[in-house]
């Protein structure tokens, strides 16, 4: 099939409905949760505010617009490379100037929710992601590497989304050997459907953070706070994940959606 029907026969399948949007979006607004730091560090990103202007009235008589306040780092979420510091010094790092061609791109799914439900601190591996290929299939170069936990089934309460105790946060994420076999695979990023990329616990280990350190480190990226991970295959869907063209930013809400078979 040359690259032109490729795409004609895209564009049947999105008219006639064979080819399925999923969002895998949460909703933003003043109840999304947002990240919580050790009282030592800032984590001063506001609840999200979304600011009437005018909504048909005396103050505008046909339309309604908003304004809104929000961190970069809000609701479903894009990291980019510049949002650490190995990744700092890369010119196509920030949201203004990485190469839109990494915006749309295939997802591995890997189902952890079994795990999570059982234990929230569950960490994915190098060995379960191997374990995973073997039932499904390489993960490629240039691929997205979703975890999914159903964590989205507790976005609504910010307490229930963070699960923290007097020991911490307690969220699933990768181990550091998971996040270094995928950059091995050169694949284009991890996601997961908790706050950030990394486990609740995350901050303990060597390196600390190790999803945003390593991930950033090769120029790669994450995602946070996924949706609707359930209704994916574990491949076979292609992932559009654009930022905002922030400038210099670190990160940005996003929409994210995935193309399905239907
Ligand atoms: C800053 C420091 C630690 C973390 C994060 C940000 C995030 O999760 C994020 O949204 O990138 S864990
Ligand atoms: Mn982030």
């Amino acid at each position: 099939m040359t690259p032109t029907e490729t795409l004609a026969t895209l564009a049947t399948g999105l008219l006639d409905g064979t080819v399925k949007i999923v969002d895998c979006t949460a909703p933003l607004g003043p109840d999304t949760p947002l990240l919580k730091l050790p009282p030592e560090l800032a984590d001063d990103t506001p609840k999200i505010e979304i600011h009437k202007i005018s909504e048909y009235g005396d103050r505008g008589p046909f339309w309604a617009w908003n304004w809104l306040k929000l961190g970069e780092h809000s609701g479903t979420h894009y990291d980019a490379p510049h949002h650490w510091i190995t990744g700092k010094d890369y010119p196509d790092g920030s949201t203004d100037t990485i190469d839109p061609q990494n915006f749309v791109a295939p997802a591995n799914v890997i189902d952890c929710s079994a795990e999570a439900a059982e234990n929230p601190d569950f960490l994915l591996t190098a060995d379960g992601v191997k374990a995973w290929e073997a039932e499904h299939g390489e993960i490629k170069e240039g691929e997205w590497v979703l975890m999914r936990t159903d964590w989205d089934q507790y976005n609504g309460s910010e307490e229930a989304f963070l699960n923290a105790d007097e020991t911490g946060p307690h969220t699933p994420g990768p181990s550091v050997d998971c996040i270094e076999y995928l950059m091995s695979k050169k694949a284009l990023g991890w996601g997961t459907q908790c706050i950030g990329t990394d486990a609740g616990a995350a901050g303990g280990f060597e390196p600390p953070f190790p999803a945003h350190n390593l991930l950033h480190l090769n120029n790669r990226y994450g995602l946070a706070s996924l949706t609707n991970l359930d209704k994916l295959p574990p491949k076979g869907a292609i992932l559009i994940t654009a930022p905002l063209k922030i400038v210099k930013g670190t990160g940005s809400p996003i929409r994210a959606l995935a193309l399905v078979a239907g």
